[in-house]
């Protein structure tokens, strides 16, 4: 006990990026992240990593968060070696929840063995936790804990190697024994509701911040100081089931054992709200449906929203139809507010036949759009996908009559937005789709090992993991592009977007296409040309991942006002700096586990993960 121990990092939290050197090869991608706030690299990590933080800190952890991915993608000379080499920790985790990390996530988790054989490596996230027992096997993983909430596994876990404990009772741990002999301790950590812990907690964000002396290693996505979008976890867990969804109910049935989603109660997310509005005049998204845990649970929820008088615009994502009563409801309870919806493809029948959102008649839908837009929704995005199970090129190319005709239905309304992209880079594993082939669709990659390999090659029509029973690889690229050009035709036409930001997405569509086609020819050179003649290209395909099915900024809100620095913040600056002050006072003291978890665990499930799925659809 002593000042080594105030000191000692006990965690160190590192989010790579998709490809570990992506910084030196060429790659087309595919505008596989056009739809989300971060680049083609990923560089955002899992909110669940201000939770473990928090969690841990509470029980007088040290834990550090450093988004590796988004120094690399800010600072080009940034030596990601040198730093990891410097480093110095108990435990380095590493998340691997997205399957697009799969090459970042385990390059860096070698380096980090490579520089620190005494440090322990630790996996979790959603793809960690398929994988788990392949990714248990490299060498340098040393555990990989399951499961969507691990903020008190983790806790176990640093408590036996601080105590020299057995392993065997940590939940949700998958480790190795000295002789390599695997073993999967059962996965009982499953909570019932989510509201054990502050998820996501940016005051915990900002306050190390200063504990650390770096904004960078903590910030969520390049483009965050400029356009900070803050979200409130509703829940954990869907009870939807979308085929092509690997956070659907049957995934999280087959890879976390979750029966039915952890909700995040009204008071928690309420309680959420008012911590953005510490640090953030920006928009506020809700992830999830509000009405998924009951009518009662939204109800709850908007009222008390109400008497909060939330300056900020809320953004609600909907799964289903919803009518005049609800939307009174939220204009009610929130002065700016926006919807957006993923209704994927016009067809209802592939809605029905993929399990989709929003399986009803399009004239739900309509109805649905007309009625937000008539209750003073600022903005309605509307989200289509290319790559679904059973669709046709020409289910894809009839998204852009069907947002003429919804913007006939709205008058020309502007608050109505598309958006277009492709599934992918992969299939979700633990979807419908990727377990049962019968749902249409066939993956070239299975194991984690594959999909790893698959990110380096060299245009996403190697890349992209599947096929479907409609669609090729190549169709599926084309489409893609296809459906884009035409819809951003469309958006011009109907004054949608600007001229600039058409001619710039129109200027994009051409490079990609040309980009491929180059890439492609230099594939086809015998091998000692060929390196030679990919470097060559490489310049002129720089930033062709980007905005080629739309750009970015029409996903950025017009009246994101950005950060604030007031009192509240300040004051919950020095409330932080107290805490941690006297963390280090119970550390010094060897006092560690002093909020270990005493709320309910869900009923722990024993059929095996495959089987799962198959009885879910079957049901
Ligand atoms: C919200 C969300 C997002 C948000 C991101 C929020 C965020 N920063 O976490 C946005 C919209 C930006 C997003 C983007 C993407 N998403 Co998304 N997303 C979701 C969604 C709807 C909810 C996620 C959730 O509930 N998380 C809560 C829990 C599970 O995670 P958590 O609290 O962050 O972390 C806990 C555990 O995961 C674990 N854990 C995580 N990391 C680590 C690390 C260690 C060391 C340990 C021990 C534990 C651990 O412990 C945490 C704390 O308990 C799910 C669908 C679903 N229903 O799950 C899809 C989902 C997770 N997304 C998915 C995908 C594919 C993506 C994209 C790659 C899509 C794309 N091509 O653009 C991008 C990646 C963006 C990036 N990284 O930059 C897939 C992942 C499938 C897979 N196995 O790969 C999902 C399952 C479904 C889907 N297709 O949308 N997503
Ligand atoms: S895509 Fe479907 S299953 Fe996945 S989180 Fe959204 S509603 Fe749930």
């Amino acid at each position: 006990m002593g000042l080594a121990d105030v000191v000692r990092t006990d965690l160190t939290l590192l989010h790579a990026p998709s490809v570990y050197d992506f910084r030196k090869r060429t790659l087309i991608l595919g505008p596989v992240a056009d739809a989300v706030p971060s680049t083609d690299e990923f560089e955002m990590y899992p909110v669940g990593l201000t939770s473990i933080a928090t969690y841990l800190g509470r029980n007088h952890y040290n834990v550090r968060i450093v988004n590796l991915a988004y120094r690399m993608l800010r600072d080009p000379s940034y030596d990601v070696v040198n730093r990891l080499r410097r480093m110095r920790s108990t435990v380095f985790g590493i998340d691997l929840h997205w399957l697009p990390h799969a090459n970042g996530a385990l390059a860096i988790g070698e380096l980090v063995k490579r520089f620190h054989p005494r440090s322990y490596v630790l996996y979790g996230g959603l793809s960690s936790s398929y994988y788990h027992e392949e990714l248990v096997r490299y060498p340098f993983v040393d555990f990989v804990i399951r499961g969507d909430s691990t903020e008190e596994p983790c806790r176990q876990l640093l408590s036996a190697l601080r105590n020299n404990t057995p392993l065997e009772s940590v939940e949700n741990l998958t480790w190795k024994r000295k002789n390599g002999e695997v073993v999967v301790n059962p996965l009982t950590f499953i909570p019932t509701d989510l509201d054990y812990v502050n998820v996501p907690d940016y005051l915990y964000a900002v306050a190390t911040v200063f504990k650390y002396r770096s904004l960078e290693d903590i910030a969520p996505y390049a483009r965050w100081l400029k356009h900070p979008t803050t979200m409130l976890l509703g829940a954990r867990g869907c009870s939807f089931d979308c085929s092509v969804c690997g956070g659907s109910a049957s995934a999280y049935r087959a890879i976390c054992h979750r029966s039915s989603p952890a909700f995040r109660s009204p008071e928690k997310l309420i309680a959420d709200i008012r911590a953005v509005r510490t640090f953030s005049r920006g928009p506020i998204m809700l992830i999830h449906d509000p009405r998924i845990g009951g009518l009662g649970r939204a109800q709850r929820f908007f009222d008390l929203l109400k008497r909060e008088n939330v300056p900020n615009e809320l953004i609600f994502e909907l799964f289903f139809p919803a009518g005049d009563n609800f939307f009174q409801m939220v204009s009610h309870s929130v002065s700016r507010w926006s919807l957006q919806i993923s209704i994927e493809t016009p067809s209802e029948e592939l809605r029905l036949l993929d399990r989709l959102k929003f399986a009803v008649p399009n004239l739900e839908i309509e109805e649905t759009v007309r009625s937000a837009l008539a209750h003073g929704c600022n903005r309605l995005d509307l989200f289509f996908m290319v790559g679904l199970p059973h669709q046709t090129y020409d289910d894809v190319m009839s998204v852009v009559p069907y947002c003429e005709q919804l913007l006939k239905l709205a008058e020309g309304d502007r608050r109505l937005k598309f958006f277009v992209s492709p599934l992918g880079p992969f299939l979700d594993p633990g979807c419908g789709a990727f377990e049962d082939p019968s749902n249409g669709c066939t993956h070239f990659y299975g194991s984690l090992e594959e999909h790893r390999q698959a990110l380096l090659f060299h245009t996403w029509k190697s890349i992209l993991s599947y096929e479907t029973d409609s669609m090729t690889r190549e169709q599926i690229i084309n489409a893609s592009y296809d459906v884009a050009a035409s819809l951003n035709e469309l958006k011009f036409k109907h004054g949608l977007i600007d001229e600039l930001t058409y001619r710039w997405v129109a200027s994009q569509q051409a490079s990609v296409r040309e980009a491929m086609k180059k890439v492609e020819q230099a594939l086809q050179l015998p091998e000692d040309e060929r390196a030679t003649a990919i470097a060559r290209i490489q310049r002129s395909v720089e930033g062709a991942n980007r905005d080629t099915m739309f750009s970015k900024r029409e996903l950025d809100w017009p009246n994101d006002e950005g950060l604030r620095v007031g009192g509240s913040l300040l004051l919950a600056l020095v409330n932080g700096f107290v805490r941690e002050a006297a963390y280090s006072l119970f550390r010094a003291a060897g006092r560690y586990d002093t909020e270990v978890y005493s709320g309910k665990r869900a009923p722990v499930l024993v059929v095996a993960p495959k089987r799962l799925v198959r009885e879910v659809k079957a049901s």
